[in-house]
């Protein structure tokens, strides 16, 4: 049965445990395995269980983000769907910025009006997974929900950092606690299957993924003044509504910091990758680029974006991002290159090659980078040596910034001749 629903992506807040990754760019801009955008992982999801009427908040409007909504996401004349950006602006009510995911709906709701809908469903824009939300709504639909939480069971020390809740037999929310401390979170285990006991994953988490019937929310979000989902109006919701949980039991993993972000890139390069890039189609961009040239590269478990030139050694447990250009005896290891926004031409290369003022795009000859980010348009020139690990302490530098011991070069950063970093 389809069902009438239109979807919410929360594009994201200030995105500052992402810094600098979003430093120019809003969170659904960032750049992902190689060739995607953090946006393209709910919009494919919505697309690829039949939903395409989308509309994505974020708090700023980059033109990196409205280039590629537009260029990615186009609909026939004969379709109803849509892909809008609904970025947190200055009215004649006020000029505030989304104070939170619920005032951040709460705000978008006068965009509703005009589209026909039953239920809404809300979703984050910095988690990785593949969900058939159709499965989602026919549970609500079919179990009487006012409200439904796509519910994951984790363990302990991922329990801190999100909503743990508790269900009865038939699936309802009993109970909810936003992000517990160590010592709370004990209190709240539930029975799970046996794999996941095994797993020690006995606290159900909510995954930040709701559906409201349209009359509940837009009651739920008047009655309740609060700013946010998870503090607010869940808690309350479960007082006043019939809140489901649906268990999820796929691959899902929130990529909100630099370290998730980065581990969740390098896992792709897995034999077998939790996220699976070959499964369901992950919509992006068509750029129309060449396919990509190697020589001399040895290449080991490394994901190859289109349109590079790589002359490298040695390339491992690495993501190479589109338009990538790497040096002569270069090794790169454990690190996520996102690649540029454009080549330069031959000429322009030889020229700043040689006089190294700055360097060309890329990476140059004989470096060595291990554990670290390297985000568009960086010029890294000869001899670099960039080895992140947990000796590096964390702090932020003109060129780049240092967390988790991975290091993460900002966009555009040049980097010179023989630097150690
Ligand atoms: P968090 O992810 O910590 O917990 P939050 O920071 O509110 O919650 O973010 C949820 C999503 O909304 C993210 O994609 C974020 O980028 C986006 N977002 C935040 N503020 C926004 C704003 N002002 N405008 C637009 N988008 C915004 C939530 C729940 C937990 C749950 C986890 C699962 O509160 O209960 O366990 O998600 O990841
Ligand atoms: P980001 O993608 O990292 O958020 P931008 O949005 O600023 O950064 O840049 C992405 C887009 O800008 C690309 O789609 C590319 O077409 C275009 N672009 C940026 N710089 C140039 C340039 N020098 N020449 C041509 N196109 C460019």
């Amino acid at each position: 049965m389809t069902h009438k629903v239109v979807s919410i992506v929360l594009g994201g807040g200030r995105g500052t445990r992402l810094f600098p990754l979003t430093e120019q760019r809003s969170k659904p801009a960032v750049p992902i395995a190689g060739k995607y955008r953090l946006v393209d992982i709910p919009i494919s999801n919505c697309l690829n269980s039949g939903y395409n009427r989308i509309f994505v908040l974020t708090q700023f409007n980059s033109a990196s983000l409205n280039q590629h909504i537009k260029n990615s996401y186009n609909f026939s004349v004969f379709s109803k769907g849509f892909v809008d950006i609904l970025a947190a602006e200055q009215t004649i009510e006020g000029d505030r910025w989304y104070e939170g995911t619920a005032d951040a709906v709460r705000r978008t709701q006068k965009y509703l009006y005009n589209v026909d809908y039953d239920y809404i469903l809300i979703l984050s824009g910095d988690q990785l997974y593949q969900m058939d939300y159709s499965s989602l709504i026919d549970f609500h639909v079919e179990n009487g929900g006012n409200v439904t939480i796509a519910t994951i069971p984790v363990n302990a020390s991922d329990a801190t950092s999100f909503g743990i809740l508790k269900a009865n037999e038939d699936n309802e929310i009993t109970a909810f606690t936003e992000k517990p401390d160590s010592e709370e979170v004990l209190k709240w285990s539930s029975e799970v299957s046996e794999d996941m006991q095994r797993r020690g994953r006995v606290y159900l988490a909510s995954m930040g993924i709701y559906v409201f019937s349209k009359s509940v929310l837009r009651e739920i979000l008047t009655e309740n003044p609060g700013m946010d989902f998870g503090k607010e109006i869940i808690p309350d919701a479960i007082e006043t509504q019939k809140v489901l949980s649906y268990q999820f039991d796929g691959y899902w993993t929130d990529i909100g910091t630099i370290r998730s972000f980065f581990d969740a890139n390098i896992g792709l390069t897995d034999d077998v990758p939790d996220f699976n890039l070959f499964n369901e189609t992950v919509y992006t961009r068509a750029r129309m680029l060449p396919p990509s040239k190697i020589s001399g590269t040895t290449l080991n478990h490394t994901i190859v974006a289109d349109g590079c030139i790589l002359h490298g050694d040695k390339l491992e447990r690495s993501v190479i991002g589109v338009r990538s250009r790497i040096g002569k005896g270069t090794v790169i290891k454990s690190t996520y290159m996102m690649g540029g926004d454009h080549y330069e031409d031959l000429e322009e290369v030889i020229t700043l090659g040689s006089t190294q003022q700055p360097p060309p795009i890329g990476v140059g000859e004989r470096c060595y980078i291990e554990n670290a980010i390297l985000d568009k348009n960086c010029r890294i020139g000869n001899d670099v040596r960039i080895k992140g690990g947990v000796h590096l302490p964390d702090g932020d530098f003109v060129t780049h910034t240092i967390r988790d011991g991975i290091v993460v070069i900002k966009r555009d950063a040049v980097i010179s001749n023989g630097v150690t970093i």
